[in-house]
Order: C-alpha cells, then sequence, then structure tokens
C-alpha cells in the first residue's frame, strides 16, 4: 500500500502560504512581545479573547499571549508544533469568504503548567508582562461564599505547598510573591468568566489565600493589583468533526484544533488596571468605569436561558440549542421566562434596552448554522444553576414577584440529574458523584426535592426557604413522569401569562 505523505501542520513557515480567502495575521508575530499569561486556553479564549488580541497586535505589538493550562496537555500538545497558530470558523458568517476563516496568532507560547512550572513562573515573573487573563470555567475558582473554599482538595494541597501549586489562586498568588520579591509590578487579573462580580469574587479569593500564607504579602497585592469585573460573551460550541473537516480541506494544511463561535462577540471589561492595560478599546472591547450589571444582565438573560434550554430540551430528547428554539413550546416559555420573570430582576443601565437585548438573544439561539449541543450546556449544573437562575429567585422572593416559572429549568435539572442517574450516564459536574448518588435514590415523586437542597454547596440560603421548596416541589411535580409529553404539557401550561 502506497504510503499516504503526511499533510504538513499549520505553522508560521506555511502561514502565508495558505488560500486568498483564509484571513491570517496582519502582523509581524516575530515582532511581538508577549504581555498576557492566560490561564485556561480552552476553545472560549482561543475563539474570543485572543481573536480581540489578533486584532490588537495589529496596533501595539506588546500584547501576545503565553496560554497556560492548568491541568492537561491537551491544548500544548495540539498548538505548540504548530507555533500556537490555529484555525477559528465564524458559523453562518454573512459575507461567507473571508472573514469567515481565520488563522489566529496571538499566542505565542503554549505551556502545560504541571509539566512546565519553571517556564510558568518566569513569565508569570517576566516584567513584560502586565496583565494575567483566566478562563477556567466557575468550577476552577474553587470559591467559598465569600473567600476561598479552605477544604477543597486543590487550595489545601497548596496552601501546604504553595511554592508548587496546582490551582488558578495558588499560581497566581506565587506568581505575585515572586514580583513582589523582586521589586516588580503587580500584573493585573482579569477574569473572564460567566460569574456575576467575577473580579470581585476572585479578589476576594486571592486575598483570603494570601492572607492565610502571608498577611504582608496579602497587603501589597491588596494595594497593588487591580482585579477588574469583566463580561464576555460569544457562542462557541466545542469543536467537533464536521470543523475539523470544512478547516482541513480549506487550509489544505492540518490544525490539530481548530475552534468555531458565532460570528457575534462582546467584551466588556472594568477599567481597573493599576500598571498599564492593553487598549482594549481599538478593538471594539467597552471598557468602563463600572460594568457592574452588564455582567449580570448576561449570565441571566442569555446564560439561564442556556441551561433552561439545555435541561428542558434534554427531557423533549433533542440534541441542540437551534431544535431545542424550533420546538413552540418550549421557545415560548423561556421568551416569556426571560421577558416576564428574568427582565424585572434587572436594573436599569443607561442605553441599555432589555427587550431588545431579548430579541437578539433569541435570534442567536435561533442561527441555525450553528450546532450547539445541549449536553455541552448541561455540564457542571452545580456551577452554573447558582449564578445563572438562583441568584433571580432569590431576589424574586425577596420582592413578593412569583417564582414558579423560574424554578422550571432548576427542576428541569433534577428531572436530568435523575435521569441520567437512572440511565448510568455519567455526569460532568464537579458534584458528580454526589449527584449520581442523589439522582439513584429519585423516586419521581416530590420527596426527591430534599435530597437535591441538602446537597452541599449548590442552594445556599435558598435551601431554607419553604417558599423556594414549595416551588421547586411544585416544578418538579409538574414534570413528572419527566416524558416528553409530560415536559410539554408542563411547559405550555407554564407559558400562560
Ligand atoms: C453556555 C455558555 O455552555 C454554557 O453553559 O451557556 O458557554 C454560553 O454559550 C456563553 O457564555 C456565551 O457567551
Amino acid at each position: 500500500m502506497n504510503q499516504v505523505p503526511p499533510v504538513p501542520r499549520l505553522s508560521d513557515a506555511n502561514l502565508h502560504a495558505l488560500p486568498a480567502y483564509v484571513a491570517v495575521p496582519a502582523y509581524d508575530r516575530a515582532a511581538t512581545r508577549i504581555g498576557i499569561v492566560h490561564f485556561g486556553p480552552g476553545a472560549f479564549h482561543r475563539a474570543h479573547q485572543a481573536v480581540y488580541l489578533d486584532d490588537l497586535l495589529a496596533h501595539d505589538p506588546d500584547w501576545a499571549i503565553s496560554a497556560v493550562s492548568l491541568h492537561s496537555a491537551g491544548v500544548r500538545d495540539a498548538l505548540r508544533p504548530q507555533d500556537g497558530l490555529y484555525a477559528l470558523e465564524l458559523l453562518g458568517a454573512r459575507d461567507g469568504g473571508r472573514s469567515a476563516l481565520r488563522v489566529i496568532g496571538s499566542i505565542r507560547e503554549v505551556l502545560c503548567a504541571p509539566q512546565e512550572r519553571e517556564a510558568v513562573l518566569a513569565r508569570l515573573a517576566d516584567p513584560q508582562v502586565r496583565l494575567v487573563t483566566l478562563t477556567i470555567t466557575e468550577k476552577g475558582y474553587c470559591l467559598s461564599a465569600d473567600g476561598i473554599d479552605a477544604g477543597h482538595p486543590d487550595i489545601v494541597h497548596d496552601l501546604a505547598a504553595p511554592r508548587t501549586p496546582v490551582s488558578a489562586v495558588g499560581w497566581l498568588v506565587e506568581g505575585l510573591r515572586l514580583r513582589r520579591e523582586r521589586g516588580l509590578a503587580a500584573y493585573t487579573v482579569l477574569s473572564c468568566d460567566n460569574l456575576a462580580d467575577n473580579g470581585g469574587r476572585l479578589r476576594r479569593a486571592v486575598l483570603d489565600y494570601a492572607r492565610r500564607l502571608d498577611p504582608a504579602l496579602a497587603a501589597w497585592i491588596e494595594a497593588e493589583t487591580g482585579f477588574p469585573r469583566s463580561m464576555v460573551d460569544s457562542i462557541t460550541p466545542a469543536t467537533d468533526d464536521a470543523v475539523r473537516a470544512r478547516v482541513a480541506a480549506a487550509l489544505g494544511v492540518a490544525d490539530a484544533w481548530p475552534v468555531q463561535r458565532e460570528p457575534y462577540a462582546q467584551w466588556v471589561v472594568e477599567d481597573d488596571f493599576r500598571h498599564g492595560r492593553p487598549p482594549l478599546e481599538r478593538v471594539g472591547v467597552v471598557v468602563g468605569a463600572d460594568i457592574a450589571g452588564y455582567d449580570r444582565a448576561k449570565l441571566r438573560l442569555l446564560n439561564a436561558p442556556h441551561s433552561a434550554l439545555a435541561y428542558l430540551g434534554s427531557l423533549l430528547e433533542l440534541e441542540t440549542v437551534a431544535a431545542a428554539m424550533a420546538e413552540p413550546v418550549l421557545a415560548g416559555f423561556v421568551e416569556r421566562l426571560m421577558r416576564q420573570d428574568i427582565v424585572p430582576s434587572l436594573q436599569a443601565l443607561p442605553g441599555f434596552d432589555p427587550q431588545a437585548y431579548v430579541d437578539a438573544i433569541l435570534a442567536r439561539f435561533r442561527n441555525p448554522a450553528i450546532r450547539h449541543l445541549l449536553a455541552q450546556i448541561a455540564w457542571d449544573g452545580s456551577q452554573k444553576i447558582p449564578v445563572r437562575l438562583l441568584g433571580t429567585i432569590a431576589e424574586a422572593l425577596a420582592a413578593g414577584r412569583p417564582v414558579a416559572r423560574l424554578c422550571l429549568p432548576v427542576a428541569g435539572w433534577l428531572r436530568f440529574v435523575a435521569r441520567q442517574a437512572r440511565n448510568g450516564v455519567a455526569i460532568d459536574d464537579p458534584l458528580a458523584e454526589a449527584l449520581a448518588r442523589t439522582g439513584a435514590a429519585c423516586t419521581g415523586e416530590a420527596e426527591d426535592v430534599a435530597g437535591f437542597l441538602a446537597l452541599d454547596g449548590v442552594f445556599g440560603a435558598l435551601a431554607g426557604d419553604p417558599r423556594f421548596a414549595a416551588a421547586l416541589g411544585e416544578a418538579y411535580a409538574a414534570l413528572a413522569p419527566a416524558t416528553p409529553d409530560a415536559v410539554r404539557h408542563a411547559l405550555a401550561a407554564a407559558a400562560k401569562p
């Protein structure tokens, strides 16, 4: 049999020989300098922040990225042989062609922290680096209600061995310790995850952790380090075989890990950088004095409905967001939930029209060019439900507003967990074991709810609120026996005014 010659990998060497319809970095990569360390270079970072930085490098060469994975070597092993380059496909981009496919060059270095500790510390202590950004998902922060979760195994490890950290907070603090020791300015720490008040929460966690190690270091961090809040938005389905095949055909060279996303993207950042920052506004980032309100609107009006579609759509045996939106009873329910139950929970923001924002989000969910799996959104429910839905419910209860509709997606999550447990399907969640146990004990009756309310760290104060327990119990009962017909019936009833 003839050996098929190996296709060359995408790299600096062949970047300028790509077909003309593939956009390539509009700057000399070799002339850029690393100014940002990023923890968590998953698909979202590579499809969002790294793209803004790719635009920015054409104006300012000082903000290339060193991308650091905290756990797995997968991204490093895929991208290092490609000089950090990878393709981004914009799904359903209106002009097709050139802007639909581009190669992103802003990641100049890819590291795997557990295997390359010295290199990561050298970057964190590099005076040229002035910003450390993070997309490590909700669970990566090891947060407690108002600081660090000191019982989390990674934090227990890091407090005992702070020079060889494993957690994100451990790395951030070790890097800041080195900078203080060497008389360097602190870096700014920018969380780009879907958490309300992400900067404030990370700041409290970092200071709490640092105080346990060295109060003087904590005081220095408090005085020197900015923790801006940010809101990030762009729908980014996980890379699948279809995008791999399209990219391979279009590039003519192999890309081990291309990424895809919708054309729309938004990034809003609070201006709390103490020692210089990239001129982000030049590339469409909104940099503002106070962005609180925007992060909350996005979490509540985009991410919460996403989770509602994920759990209720899965119970309806649907596979994608677009398919869930094509199910009139589910789309109708979600729209009513957004307009009538979530919008009233938002504070007024200058220039922000919540109903127009709802329209735009619903249109994005309907985009037929995007195959966004409900199963992807369903991951990590124990981390997502509290920040996406439970805050809105607690505020509605306090204000005397109804919570019946808001409880239905939460009940959908419980039914989803019970179904996975019954079918022996693994649940992707840091609480997977407890969820599997709780789900397996479910009988389908309203009593099941108490088992979920007893889970550690999910329901917070709501667990003890009899009004919430009653509303969640009713929503859970309304979905019984969780067949598609029963779910359709419950959705239709709940969508009534
Ligand atoms: C989604 C988000 O997977 C999920 O939980 O809700 O990743 C969502 O697509 C992004 O936040 C959109 O900006």
